[in-house]
């Protein structure tokens, strides 16, 4: 792991951790003192919790210039603020990055094919970009796309990789041609299984044979009518960082499934064994595991729906509101393949919880927006802290959930700061 996989260095870890305990200790007026404000609730704030505006990671000036978090310069991973993800189609400015490898330089969209093959299909076909377009029926769907390892920051033992905290999430609308549409035409055979993909990136360290990443899902992902081989992205041509020209979607899944700057997929009888398919990446525990444990690679299994989750996205979080004004709290909540069936909130840590009001989604797959009016009568510091829960009654964890080894599935509670004065 290099130093800059990394966001907090053994040292600044270390720093944390003595915060973290002198924290831990301080009686209500100091934190009080430390806030600038009184802690409303404090009679249900669970003892030794640490409120979010005083934790190491809260940074009030989060999103001030275009509000992109750089995690890591090379390959090019950023994220957005949550409060830049307020709308309910995200636009390309809010979107999230995440390269394995270096995006390609040298796309030419005009020649741009696809290849169909592998050992499932009947034989091997290639279409080009404008086949793709004329041939098929072109559909529009929003897909809600999140990273595995987003919300890795809130592991510990620290898990190697992005930091990601709330913002490796989008939902935008993506236009393109049916898988299953494309399958059939190619035809495939009865022991197909899987499917996988191949982009046009390049790898790090610049061999050309290396491949970054080959993904993929089970063919019963590929066949759901929300999976696209699409070219547009919000109307417009995927911008190059995002897959130009063509780019497999896969909504609920991680996001590592929906394939970038798409040239090659292959039908397979088997699970896929691509490049980052085994081993950690993407794969998480069968059962739960003590923080810091080796897991046997048998004990592995990969990701598929993502789980239940929700993100606050106004107002900001550490915002400054007076007492008689009513807050709009407003956000966003999806749940892998189900839909998410209701959204709460708390002010008082957990103590009470209030329904707030849900938006069905667009199509299967898209995030749902949430909101719900709250009035803070008294002056003070408060947290919002979001809960959503699923067509199946499961809910998201208050508490960060179970440890993995690559840090993927954080879909704890998103919580944020608000003074009134
Ligand atoms: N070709 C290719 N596709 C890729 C990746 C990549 O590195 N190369 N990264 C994957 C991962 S891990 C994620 S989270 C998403 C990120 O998509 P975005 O950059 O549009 O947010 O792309 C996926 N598709
Ligand atoms: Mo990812």
């Amino acid at each position: 792991m290099t130093k800059s996989e990394i966001n907090s260095p053994k040292d600044t870890q270390n720093t944390l951790k003595d915060r973290r305990s002198f924290l831990k200790k301080s009686t209500l007026a100091t934190l009080s003192s430390l806030l600038g404000a009184d802690i409303i609730h404090a009679a249900t704030m669970p003892k030794d919790y640490i409120p979010v505006m005083l934790q190491a990671d809260f940074d009030p000036m989060k999103g001030k210039s275009d509000g992109m978090i750089i995690r890591n310069e090379k390959p090019w991973n950023v994220e957005p603020a949550p409060h830049l993800l307020n709308d309910p189609i995200t636009p390309f400015a809010s979107i999230f990055i995440r390269n394995n490898g270096l995006i390609p330089e040298d796309v030419d969209a005009a020649n741009w094919t696809l290849t169909i093959g592998g050992e499932s299909v009947v034989k091997e076909k290639t279409y080009t970009l404008e086949e793709l377009k004329k041939k098929f029926k072109s559909y529009t769907y929003q897909l809600t796309l999140e990273c595995g390892g987003n919300g890795r920051a809130g592991f510990y033992p620290p898990a190697s990789g992005n930091q990601w905290e709330e913002g490796a999430i989008y939902c935008s609308e993506w236009t393109g041609v049916r898988l299953k549409d494309v399958l059939a035409d190619v035809g495939i055979k009865s022991d197909a299984v899987y499917i996988g993909y191949y982009g046009k990136d390049k790898h790090l360290n610049g061999d050309p044979s290396k491949v970054v990443i080959s993904r993929g899902v089970p063919l019963s992902k590929a066949m759901q009518d929300e999976s696209l081989l699409a070219w547009k992205l919000n109307g417009e041509d995927i911008p190059l960082a995002h897959g130009y020209p063509l780019r497999l979607v896969c909504g609920g899944w991680p996001a590592s499934v929906s394939g970038k700057w798409l040239h090659k997929l292959v039908v397979r009888n088997q699970v896929h064994d691509g490049e980052k398919m085994m081993g950690d990446a993407y794969r998480v525990p069968k059962y739960p595991v003590t923080p810091g444990e080796k897991v046997p690679d048998e004990d592995m299994k990969i990701i598929e729906s993502m789980p239940v989750k929700s993100i606050i996205t106004y107002p900001k979080s550490g915002a400054m509101f007076g007492t008689s004004k009513k807050l709009t709290v407003q956000g966003h909540a999806w749940a892998g393949e189900h839909e998410v069936r209701e959204m709460q909130v708390t002010t008082d840590f957990g103590a009470t919880w209030r329904k707030c009001s849900l938006k069905k989604p667009v199509n299967r797959l898209a995030w749902q927006q949430w909101s719900i009016d709250l009035n803070f009568p008294q002056p003070g510091y408060y947290e919002i802290w979001a809960k959503a829960t699923d067509d199946q009654g499961i809910s998201q964890p208050m508490v960060i959930p179970g440890w993995n080894p690559k840090g993927y599935l954080n879909n704890a509670c998103h919580r944020i700061a608000v003074k009134v004065s």
